[in-house]
């Protein structure tokens, strides 16, 4: 049979991972594969269990250790992100400081890019400090800024590629290629591009990590989070940080978010359709100021957008004349796209990240990286383009300066 990694995107969305024998021994595999809601195993003797805490390939102990359902969904994501292996885990941040702390096992200082989602830079500038872990942020889409901030006790490049929410973009082989002459682990959050948006480990970096909550479980149902890399790193991953500290995905969340992978390229075509055209409906708007979005050849970085991405995603970005007051307003108006934080659902999601998503990020540097008062986010979701534009007019027509 044909390498599930030569499968197109479609096919090993929906195949990856899945072929499974029979749970119940009798012929007749299940289509789906099964949630396997247990915390346990048991064995029949105790030399087959002690074999199985021994080598943990021969069984399963304990559902923090691992599990059938997790394993198909790990499969499936390894394949989808041209990684060796993957580990799924109980958020986006079980999956960011998982892969940092396993990275940083034995200490070191981390270079990352200067905007990321505030949670992650709340791990980098408050919480790993505790530990003796520093962090230089710098601005990523400079690579240039990359290597000046490089120590000899540096072991990590942190990056996020489009960011949130400003959706600037880093060069992801030039970072990989620095990363690697300096014999760090390069880790990217692939939350807003997905695999259908680009493949960060095809392009030399060691480390994805997801937040699933988003694109990858796609209908809001699920908090849930990924890391994909080569297996050595994994498997400390998994023995070590996510095992001991905890942030394993449920067996229930895992089915949800298996079902919606399922369904992801199908979705993020129509996301990225959708969002063109709501982008480009924006930018011609006489209330608003600018808006970012990596396919409008406006994006600083469009070039780079099109060599590096193989599409462009859902979310854009925007500042009205008006600044936060106008933001706040049209936000206000808005009847069917839905005032929420989070993203990649199948509903348009709108949101003011100052106040929200990316308020314990501290106002001065907010400012310094260009997070504004009036800055305005949206999610484009999957409904009919047409609806979704005559909302955003409605909500507009008083927003004028
Ligand atoms: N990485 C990125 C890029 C994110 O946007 C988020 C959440 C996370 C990681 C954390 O994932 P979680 O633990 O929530 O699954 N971003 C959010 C946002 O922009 N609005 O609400 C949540």
């Amino acid at each position: 049979m044909t390498s599930e990694k030569k499968l197109g995107k479609s096919t090993q969305a929906i195949h990856a991972g899945e072929r499974q024998s029979s749970p119940t021994q009798k012929s007749g595999i299940p289509l789906l594969p099964p949630i396997y809601q247990n915390s346990t195993f048991r064995f029949t003797t105790a030399a087959e269990c002690a074999e199985a805490f021994r080598d943990e390939e021969s069984g399963y102990v304990y559902t923090r250790w691992g599990n059938p359902t997790q394993e198909v969904l790990e499969k499936k994501l390894a394949v989808l992100e041209a990684g060796e292996a993957a580990l799924a885990t109980a958020s986006g941040m079980g999956a960011v400081s998982t892969a940092l702390l396993t990275a940083l096992a034995d200490g070191g200082h981390v270079v990352a890019m200067e905007n990321l989602y505030s949670a992650t830079f709340q791990i980098l500038s408050e919480e790993l400090p505790r530990f003796g872990i520093e962090t230089t942020f710098v601005d990523a889409t400079d690579p240039s800024q990359i290597e000046r901030a490089i120590r000899p006790d540096t072991k990590v490049l942190y990056l996020e590629s489009p960011t949130n929410p400003l959706l600037k973009l880093i060069d992801l082989r030039a970072s990989a290629e620095i990363a690697k002459a300096h014999d760090m682990i390069s880790i990217i959050d692939n939350t807003f591009a997905t695999p259908c948006g680009q493949q960060p480990i095809t392009l030399g970096i060691d480390v994805v990590v997801h937040s699933m909550t988003k694109y990858l479980s796609g209908t809001g149902a699920v908090i849930a989070g990924a890391i994909i890399g080569q297996k050595a790193f994994v498997t400390r991953a998994k023995e070590g940080a996510l095992r001991n500290f905890g942030a394993v995905i449920s067996p229930f969340n895992a089915w949800l978010t298996l079902q919606g992978i399922t369904t992801l390229p199908l979705r993020f075509a129509r996301h990225c359709e959708n969002a063109v055209r709501v982008a480009a409906f924006l930018e011609a708007h006489p209330a608003v100021a600018w808006v970012r979005y990596p396919g409008l050849p406006s994006h600083p970085q469009h070039e780079l957008a099109k060599h590096q991405m193989d599409a462009f995603g859902g979310m854009i970005t925007l500042e009205l004349k008006g600044g936060r007051a106008a933001g706040e307003h049209l936000v206000d108006r808005l009847q069917r796209c839905a005032l929420a934080v989070s993203l990649g659902d199948v509903r348009t999601l709108i949101c003011h990240p100052a106040s929200t998503t990316h308020s314990h990020v501290p106002a001065e540097i907010r400012q310094q990286i260009g997070i504004a008062d009036g800055l305005v986010r949206i999610s484009v979701g999957l409904e009919d383009v047409e609806d979704i534009l005559a909302d955003l007019e409605q909500a507009l027509e008083s927003c004028a300066p």
